[in-house]
C-alpha cells in the first residue's frame, strides 16, 4: 500500500467537471459533497435511500404521481431522440424518484425535498401541478417525432437521425430510398415494426429454450440463461439476452461460433447485426431471430459467452436494469471498487476521473457475493427494475 499512496500523492488534486459515473450516482442535490465524503459516511451508516441500487424497484409499482411522471417521461424521451442524453437521464431519474415516492407531491417545496429532484426539476413539476402541462413539450418542435421515427431504426442513433433530418428526409420511405444506409440500418429498416414491438415474456421463454437446446446439443454441461428484462420478470421484453458459460472454466471456448452456426443452420437466426469479441474472452452477438411456425415476428436476440470466472458479474450486468447498474457502479466507486460485466475489483485508485490503479479482482462466485462485497442488500432480479 505504501507505494500506492505514493502514486496518489504524485497527482495533485485538480478541479474537474464531474464524470459520467458521478453524474449517474445517487440523485443527490446540487453542490453535494464529492465521493470522498461518501466513503467515510457509507462505512458507518446503512446505505442512504438515495442509492437506487439499495432499494427495491417494487416501490415504483404504486405510482401516486402519474400525471407528473407521464409528462416528464415524454420530455425524457424527446431529449433522448434529440441526442441530449444527460438531460434525458436527469428526467428519467426524476421519474424514478417520483414513482417511488409514497404519496402525491402537492407543492414545490415538497418536490425539492425528494432525493433526485433539484430546483429546476421542481420548477417543471410545479408547472405541471399548476397547469397540467409542460410548455417545453410544445416548444420541442416538429423535428422530435421525425427524430424518434429515425432513431427507432436499429443501428441509427441520434446523430444519424439528425443528419437524415438535415438532409431533408422526413419519412422511412425517404430513408429507404435516399439515405446512405449501413448494413445494420438496412436490417433495422427491413424489420422496423417487428423490432420496435416488445414480445410477450412467453415468447422470450420459447426463444431461451430454443437457444438452450442448441447449446446443450453442443455440450450438455454448458449453461444458458436469459437475463435482461426477462429475468427481471417483465411482462414484455425488447429482446432476449442469453448468457452462456461452462462450469469447468474452459469449455466455453469455441462455443460462440458453434452456437451461432447451429442457430443459423436451423434458420432461427435471420440477420446478424453485431458480432464481436470483448476483453479477449467474452464474446457478444447481436442479431435477429424468428421462432419456427406461422405468424411469428422477427425478434432481437443477444448472445453472450463468458468464462465461468466472470459469470456472476456478467449475470449482474446483463440482468440490469441499466439504471440499476449505473447506481451500483457509482456506489462501488465510493468504496474504492469498480464493477464491470467482467469483474468486481477492490483497492482501485482514482485521481479525478482517471483510474490510476485498476485494483485487484475479488472472487465472486455468485450474485450474492457481488452484493455482499459492495455492502448492498441482495435484490431479486425483479427488484432491480429501475
Ligand atoms: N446494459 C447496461 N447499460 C447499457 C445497456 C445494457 O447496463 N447501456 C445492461 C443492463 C440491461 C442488459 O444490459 O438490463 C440488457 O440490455 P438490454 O438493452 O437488452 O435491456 P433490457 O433487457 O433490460 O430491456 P429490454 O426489454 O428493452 O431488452
Ligand atoms: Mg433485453
Ligand atoms: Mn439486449
Amino acid at each position: 500500500m505504501e507505494s500506492l499512496h505514493g502514486v496518489v500523492k504524485a497527482f495533485p488534486k485538480v478541479k474537474r467537471s464531474r464524470t459520467q459515473e458521478e453524474r449517474d450516482g445517487p440523485p443527490g442535490k446540487k453542490g453535494s459533497k464529492g465521493d470522498g465524503d461518501s466513503v467515510s459516511a457509507s462505512q458507518h451508516k446503512p446505505l442512504s435511500s438515495k442509492w437506487v441500487c439499495a432499494q427495491s424497484s417494487e416501490s415504483k409499482s404504486n405510482n401516486f404521481n402519474k400525471l407528473l411522471t407521464d409528462k416528464l417521461e415524454l420530455l425524457a424521451k424527446a431529449y433522448t431522440h434529440q441526442g441530449d442524453k444527460w438531460r434525458a437521464l436527469g428526467y428519467s431519474k426524476a421519474v424514478n424518484a417520483l414513482k417511488s415516492y409514497h404519496k402525491p407531491v402537492t407543492s414545490y417545496q415538497e418536490a425539492c425535498q425528494i432525493p433526485g429532484i433539484g430546483k429546476r426539476m421542481a420548477d417543471k413539476i410545479d408547472e405541471i401541478m399548476e397547469s397540467g402541462h409542460l410548455r417545453k413539450l410544445d416548444q420541442m418542435g416538429e423535428a422530435v417525432p421525425v427524430l424518434e421515427l429515425f432513431t427507432n431504426v436499429w443501428g441509427a442513433g441520434p446523430k444519424t437521425a439528425q443528419l437524415w433530418y438535415q438532409q431533408g428526409f422526413r419519412t422511412l420511405e425517404d430513408i429507404r430510398t435516399k439515405a446512405n444506409l449501413s448494413n445494420t440500418q438496412k436490417i433495422g429498416l427491413k424489420h422496423y415494426d417487428d423490432l420496435l414491438d416488445r414480445m410477450p415474456r412467453e415468447e422470450a421463454a420459447a426463444i431461451e429454450t430454443l437457444v438452450r437446446e442448441a447449446v446443450e446439443a453442443i455440450d450438455p454441461n454448458l449453461l444458458a440463461m436469459a437475463c435482461g428484462s426477462y429475468r427481471r420478470r417483465k411482462a414484455t421484453c425488447g429482446d432476449v439476452d442469453v448468457l452462456i458459460t461452462h462450469p469447468d472454466g474452459k469449455s466455453h471456448r469455441g462455443v460462440f461460433i458453434k452456437v451461432l452456426q447451429s442457430l443459423h443452420h436451423s434458420g432461427f437466426l435471420t440477420d446478424d447485426l453485431v458480432s464481436h469479441e470483448e476483453n479477449g474472452q467474452q464474446k457478444k452477438y447481436m442479431g435477429v431471430c424468428r421462432l419456427p411456425g406461422p405468424h411469428r415476428h422477427h425478434r432481437r436476440l443477444d448472445i453472450i459467452v463468458v468464462p465461468y470466472s466472470e459469470f456472476a458479474c456478467a449475470i449482474m450486468y446483463f440482468t440490469g436494469s441499466a439504471h440499476f447498474n449505473r447506481s451500483l457502479r457509482a456506489l462501488a466507486k465510493t468504496k474504492s471498487m469498480s464493477l464491470s460485466e467482467h469483474s468486481l475489483n477492490k483497492d482501485v485508485l482514482r485521481q479525478g476521473s482517471a483510474k490510476v490503479y485498476g485494483g485487484t479482482p475479488v472472487a465472486t462466485a455468485t450474485e450474492q457475493d457481488v452484493f455482499r462485497v459492495l455492502g448492498v442488500p441482495f435484490r431479486e432480479p425483479h427488484e432491480r427494475d429501475w
